[in-house]
């Protein structure tokens, strides 16, 4: 019977995807399953809700974490807690959930170039992009490199704007001994299955203050303050207890994942490095990264483009991703926008056409990286 369960597989070929989901044992998740179907309570801040939140703020060195069931909501969510209207810089080198996030209250997102070494928001463009409606910037720390928070906020605070931080990538990631989870007025996490840290799909907001992390848990529960009262136009974003099950029994296994991608990035730096035409991206010294992605720059001088690179690892059935191609600022929804012109951002345009994300998740053996490395190495 063609049931799908009996297909062999050559460990020689077997699909290397950029990324996988770290599974603790099956058989661990059992007992919390059980808690659930004996006590029937399935959502809306039930008992392992209420443990992970505490769990995931003392883990991250954070003072007041929202749990979300996923980041997009959470984005959505975190602009309107702000109450952020008119404009919003953000960055056109990200995936959509960020300035959709925008489009979605209504705000209008105006873009700015990033720096090459970070691929983060420019500080200095930052800068240029203000007008009198820019209400607040919304950076990404991509590939979870920490942006440069610290002109950020200098910006932020001299010209009384709020930052949010998308920090989908960024979990666990520590920059001058912080955690990066803690920066600008809001930060939000990605807990989705491809994410270093999940619950199947997920994400958190951290506010600074108790008072405004009242305010978000209102927000994800319809605006619900109690049985008569609701305070405000909420929506849904409450994560299930399923999940919440599952990111308690992740936590327990996060360190041996995270010990698993690092050997991958120093693979990846010991075989990749000097070759002709591919760049990897430095890491900073008072950074401690989390090891979700691993870009490299598909330059001139290599002997593919990076499309070429990509269906050469593809033939082989290794999935690289372009990450992010294309830009924000080329989509359909915001490429007639003044702040979308390729002339506007030179660096991110570049990027978006050089760079190749290498698959990196614990499941991989040291044959599928010599796979990749190969591959690689075949067209220098
Ligand atoms: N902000 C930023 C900067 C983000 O990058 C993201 C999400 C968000 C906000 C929004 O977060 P969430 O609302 O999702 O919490 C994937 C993820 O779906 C997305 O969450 C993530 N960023 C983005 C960078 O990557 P796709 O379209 O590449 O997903 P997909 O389905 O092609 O998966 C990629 C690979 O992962 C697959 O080839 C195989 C593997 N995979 C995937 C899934 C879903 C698995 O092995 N198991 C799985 O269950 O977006």
């Amino acid at each position: 019977m063609l049931d799908g369960l009996n297909v062999e597989m050559d460990p020689n070929n077997r699909p290397i995807y950029v990324t996988r989901p770290y599974l603790p044992p099956l058989e661990e998740f059992t007992p919390y399953l059980e808690k659930i179907w004996e006590s029937h309570w399935l959502t809306n801040a039930g008992p392992f809700h209420q443990q992970l939140e505490p769990a995931l703020a003392g883990h991250l060195g954070v003072g007041h974490l929202s749990l979300f069931n996923n980041a997009t909501i959470s984005l959505i969510v975190a602009l309107q807690a702000l109450r952020i209207t008119g404009e919003v810089i953000t960055t056109p080198f990200t995936f959509p959930a960020t300035t959709h996030s925008l489009l979605w209250n209504g705000i209008r997102p105006v873009f700015a170039d990033i720096d090459p070494v970070t691929l983060n928001l420019d500080p200095a463009r930052i800068e240029r992009a203000i007008t009198p409606h820019t209400m607040a910037i919304m950076p990404v720390h991509c590939y979870g490199m920490p942006c440069d928070y610290m002109a950020i906020q200098e910006i932020a605070d001299r010209r009384g704007l709020k930052v949010i931080y998308d920090a989908a990538h960024a979990f666990g990631v520590r920059a001058d001994g912080t955690s990066v989870a803690g920066l600008g007025d809001m930060s939000v996490l990605s807990f989705h299955a491809t994410k270093v840290f999940n619950t199947f799909e997920g994400g958190a907001i951290v506010s600074r203050d108790a008072e405004m992390k009242k305010r978000v848990d209102y927000l994800k529960n319809f605006g619900i303050a109690d049985e008569v009262t609701v305070v405000g136009p909420g929506i849904n974003g409450k994560m299930n207890e399923v999940q919440a099950a599952f990111g308690l029994l992740q936590l327990r296994y996060l360190a041996d994942g995270q010990a698993r991608r690092q050997e991958i990035d120093r693979y990846y730096r010991r075989e990749l490095a000097g070759l002709r035409g591919i760049r990897l991206q430095e890491p900073l010294e008072r950074v401690e990264g989390n090891y979700s992605y691993f870009p490299i720059r598909v330059e001139p001088g290599y002997g593919l483009t990076r499309d070429g690179l990509y269906d050469a690892l593809r033939a082989r059935e290794i999935y690289a991703r372009r990450y992010f191609y294309p830009l924000m600022s080329e989509l359909p929804m915001y490429r007639d926008m003044p702040s979308a012109d390729p002339a506007n951002l030179p660096v991110a345009t570049r990027a978006a056409r050089q760079i190749l994300c290498l698959p990196i998740y614990a499941g991989l053996e040291k044959s599928d990286l010599d796979r990749v490395v190969s591959v690689i190495k075949e067209h220098i």
